[in-house]
């Protein structure tokens, strides 16, 4: 291996190893492993997947792809042989933030699962030149600034392919750049990603605002975190004409070469349409195939062949909609094709709620989705429940054989033998190291239950990933937690469904509790990492809250014995790389019925945390698979919450003025102690949500929550080995949800890929 990296070495600076800087080692192992990759490219045969994708959470790629390329132990050895170490060039590398949370970090995982399972398939996406702000808190606030990830040692290298798009009238090349996506013991594919060479990142001012009437220099500067104001809105809808017209020009190139006559599209390629971001690919192909001789309603049909649609939301003020008026500014030439499409969906059904352009002329993305691909899937088993029987219950009566589910899953690579080595290595001890390949091989674990000194060494290696992240977290934000305590950990985006805002309350909630005398077993570090949408208030009040509650507690020496909570900033996938692998409790507390899937709490669950969350999402699927001894269940049921939103007859007031405890927590976000250290307007403003709308229904599940949660520390203090008896059940069952196992589901009941 000396031999291999010395030989690029030599080719960038000339340098002996030992007297390489990082930086230049980086770039050698950078070179070395893209040669590696490139020499598992193959050819599609048959059916090849384009994944449709705003967002590709990659995260750091030098550990993984040496990992997956099987170089990882040689190079680490190599490396510290000549007194260098794998672990500094890995805090060189920029993190690419190209997702702002769940649904990019899937479209990774499917990525990563796709080589390795040695299927055919790549990304097509975006290349922003700056990810998902970075966050600081300053004064107990979030503030965003850009991240610029792009620089020399990036794995994203530009080709000399490029396609033109007409946007408002004018063509721009939109240029694609390459990056190698390395399957473990697999195959390489390729993650595509559209920028134009106009694009020019000294228009960025203060922050990460900008002047968004100029696409040609700024139309793929950023990752929009939110589309708060009409010019946002706009350049967003033209982030996605690049992304859908690039995409369908290489799509058809691609399979034009290898013998496509367009009207056998379906043989060649799938397409799975990664929410409704990428839909205007629909329209965008039947126009180009239109230019090819195709006619509009063949087109039509060939395109319902070929694509497939993923929904990832349930909440209905996120199904995305636009103007026609917009449409017509941005791709004019689209507006015909979707009026068209618009007609032949209501010659298939008289209800209007079904159409894709409404009566206020808006373009229902969904809808032209389910209309216009044979393949309408859910995220997790009760996600697609719910779409059949009331979000999308409509177009399920129409089109009942379109729909399936196909529950989330994580690729256990990165999210335990990446990220959590030692437990890794344990696992491989006790079983063998079948797992990494077939991870249903994890159950092999279960006889071990009963092993106690096994279940000592499980807790051993807890403690150790808990000083680690705390020498981290030191390091990072200067910011002493003690190792010894239990860890809960929240993160994910801020948002009202997810209810960080109810885990706050409970902290308050304990925190007076233990003012008054009344103890807690176990000291406990709550950890939270969540980053808000600029634009979003009440997102904010949270974090504001969160992050001032803390400092409440850093002056209270009566209550900083027994608990602290940590505001992690910048939360993102090198982040949660660190905390994951430390965690006790894993908070999973969304409001029943609103989060999709949720992808953390499979994490977590897999390096060994055990979960306190609602019958939500993937939860519930976790809790039937695990049983209800090894899982902390709490609060409404989706059908409960339903009926109380279709009763409209929730009114947060009766409840905060019928419970004591409830109110006492509440009013504290407004007393004296919080107002030290937090503004008044924010913290009054979050305070007046929770008594006056809570939408999301935190007070109703607050007692439900808290029970649980006191249940969960008091087991965690009086029986450690049952503790850690109960994780590694949770590790024996994870194997589920493993991103392998999705990816097998999506190709064996949609994509069929591969064959003749
Ligand atoms: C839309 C319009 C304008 C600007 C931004 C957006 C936008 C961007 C990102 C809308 C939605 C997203 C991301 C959604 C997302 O991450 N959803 C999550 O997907 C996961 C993978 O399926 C699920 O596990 C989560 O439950 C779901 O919340």
């Amino acid at each position: 291996m000396a031999e291999q990296i010395q030989k690029r070495l030599e080719q960038l600076c000339g340098k002996p190893l030992r007297q390489a800087a990082d930086g230049e080692l980086y770039a050698a192992l950078l070179r070395l492993t893209e040669e590696r990759a490139g020499e598992r490219r193959r050819e599609a045969q048959g059916r090849k997947l384009y994944y449709l994708s705003a967002e590709f959470l990659v995260g750091k790629l030098l550990s993984n792809n040496l990992i997956n390329l099987g170089l990882y132990d040689a190079v680490r050895d190599c490396l510290a042989n000549a007194g260098k170490s794998l672990a500094d060039l890995e805090e060189l590398e920029p993190e690419p933030s190209l997702g702002n949370g769940g649904l990019g970090r899937l479209a990774a995982c499917f990525l990563d699962s796709l080589a390795a399972l040695d299927l055919p398939g790549d990304g097509i996406g975006l290349l922003y030149h700056c990810g998902l702000f970075r966050q600081r808190l300053e004064n107990n606030c979030q503030r965003e600034y850009p991240d610029r990830w792009l620089s020399e040692s990036c794995w994203a290298r530009p080709t000399d392919i490029a396609y033109p798009v007409e946007l408002g009238g004018r063509v721009f090349q939109a240029r694609l750049y390459r990056l190698a996506v390395t399957g473990y013991e697999g195959r390489t594919n390729c993650l595509d990603l559209f920028d134009l060479d106009t694009v020019d990142e000294s228009i960025l001012q203060d922050g990460i605002s900008m002047d968004k009437t100029r696409i040609d220099r700024n139309l793929t500067l950023f990752l929009y975190p939110d589309d708060s104001d009409r010019a946002g809105r706009l350049l967003r809808l033209c982030q996605q004409y690049l992304l859908a017209s690039a995409g369908a020009q290489l799509i058809l190139a691609e399979c034009e070469a290898r013998g496509c006559t367009l009207r056998d599209l379906d043989r060649y390629a799938a397409i799975q349409i990664n929410d409704t971001h990428p839909s205007m690919v629909i329209p965008e192909l039947i126009r180009l195939l239109g230019q090819r001789g195709i006619p509009f309603q063949e087109a039509a049909e060939i395109v319902t062949r070929t694509c497939a649609y993923t929904n990832h939301t349930i909440l209905a003020e996120a199904l995305e909609t636009w103007p026609m008026a917009d449409l017509e500014q941005t791709a004019p030439q689209l507006a015909p094709i979707i009026r068209q499409l618009d007609g032949l969906a209501r010659a298939r059904t008289a209800d209007a709620s079904l159409a894709v352009i409404d009566g206020e002329d808006r373009v229902h993305m969904a809808h032209m989705d389910i209309h216009f691909t044979h393949s309408t899937n859910g995220v997790a088993a009760l996600h697609t429940e719910i779409l059949k029987t009331s979000e999308l219950a409509g177009f399920y009566r129409l089109y009942p054989q379109r729909f399936n589910n196909k529950t989330n899953g994580i690729t256990f690579r990165r999210w335990l033998l990446a990220c959590n080595p030692r437990l890794a290595a344990e696992i491989e001890r006790l079983i063998g190291p079948g797992f990494k390949k077939d991870a249903g091989e994890l159950e092999k674990l279960l006889p071990l239950a009963e092993d106690a000194a096994a279940l000592r060494r499980l807790g051993r290696i807890k403690a150790e990933n808990k000083q680690a992240l705390a020498e981290w977290l030191f390091r990072r934000q200067g910011v002493l937690t003690d190792p010894g305590a239990m860890f809960s950990i929240q993160s994910k985006r801020l948002h009202q469904y997810k209810r960080q805002q109810l885990n706050l309350l409970f902290l308050i909630h304990q925190y007076l509790e233990l003012l008054a005398g009344h103890g807690t077993p176990v000291k406990q570090v709550y950890l939270f990492g969540a980053k808000a949408a600029p634009a979003y208030t009440l997102a904010k009040d949270i974090i504001h809250a969160l992050a001032a509650f803390a400092r409440v507690l850093e002056e209270t020496p009566e209550a900083r014995r027994w608990m602290q909570v940590v505001f992690v900033e910048n939360y993102n996938v090198t982040a949660a790389e660190k905390m994951i692998p430390a965690c006790d409790l894993s908070e999973q507390i969304s409001l029943a019925g609103k989060e999709a899937s949720g992808t953390g709490n499979m994490k977590f669950m897999l390096n060994g945390a055990l979960t306190l969350g609602t019958m939500d999402g993937a939860n519930v699927e976790i809790a039937e698979r695990v049983g209800p001894e090894n899982i902390y269940i709490f609060g409404q049921s989706a059908a409960q919450v339903l009926k109380r939103y279709a009763s409209k007859s929730y009114c947060p007031r009766e409840w905060y003025e019928a419970d004591p405890n409830i109110r006492r927590a509440v009013d504290f976000l407004t007393g004296p102690e919080m107002l030290r250290h937090g503004q008044a307007e924010s913290l009054f403003r979050l305070r007046d949500d929770l008594t006056g709308k809570d939408w999301f229904q935190t007070l109703p599940d607050f007692n439900a929550y808290l029970v649980r949660k006191r249940q969960a520390i008091a087991d965690y203090a009086a029986r450690p080995l049952d503790w850690q008896r109960r994780c590694l059940i949770n590790i024996a069952k994870a194997g589920f949800f493993s991103s392998d196992r999705t990816i097998a589901e999506y190709d064996r009941d949609i994509w069929h890929l591969g064959g003749a």
